[in-house]
């Protein structure tokens, strides 16, 4: 008898748990966990006008960008820099589908240094994979301390920027970006080329 009470109670405690907030409660725990982690707090990428440094060219008929790059080209952040820009001050922009040289010169008297076109756009503390977003898009052995682009050594990557999109320029050697040594690298629609925040 006892329990013919007790299961009617049970019952209705369970119906009106099922048809209140406190059956959708188990679902949208799950979903807030996404928005608060989705919501990206890196650095804002410079926009605005476009600088052309003597570094840069372009060739809109041949539709190619060659940029001079040089690692350690200042001894800003303890040579740990592209062309003197560390963190991101610097978009090198190039328009899409273009085919992209890079020469990366080794001036740090110090340090091996590498450069690739990564996707990573936040987390710049720790190395980002070697996963160049184009195929070619990176220089050899770059997590190398004795045998990436070694001081006074050079090197060149040829690459097509072939989809348009928010990337960077990084280094890849352990602790490098994470002291700075990255730029963001864009891929714009149409013919936008230069660098913006110069
Ligand atoms: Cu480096």
């Amino acid at each position: 008898m006892k329990a013919y009470k007790l299961i009617p109670v049970a019952g209705f405690f369970l119906a009106a748990c099922g048809g209140g907030e406190s059956a959708d409660a188990p679902t949208s725990d799950d979903t807030p966990t996404p928005p608060p982690a989705a919501a990206p707090a890196g650095p804002e990428i410079p926009g605005g006008e476009l600088s052309m440094p003597g570094w840069y060219q372009v060739d809109h008929d041949a539709m190619t960008v060659t940029l001079d790059i040089e690692a350690g080209s200042t001894a800003d952040n303890n040579y740990w820099n592209y062309n003197g820009a560390t963190n991101g001050e610097w978009a090198i922009t190039v328009p899409v589908g273009y085919t992209v040289t890079v020469n990366l010169s080794n001036s740090d008297p110090n340090m091996a240094h590498s450069l690739g076109i990564s996707r990573e756009l936040t987390n710049f503390a720790v190395p980002p994979a070697p996963e160049p977003v184009f195929e070619g898009a990176i220089t050899q052995n770059p997590q190398s301390m004795v045998d990436a682009t070694m001081p006074g050594e050079s090197e060149t990557v040829t690459f097509v920027a072939s989809e348009a999109g928010d990337y960077s320029m990084v280094c890849y050697i352990a602790g490098h970006t994470a002291v700075g040594m990255w730029l963001y690298f864009v891929v714009a629609e149409g013919q936008d080329a230069g660098v913006a925040g110069m």
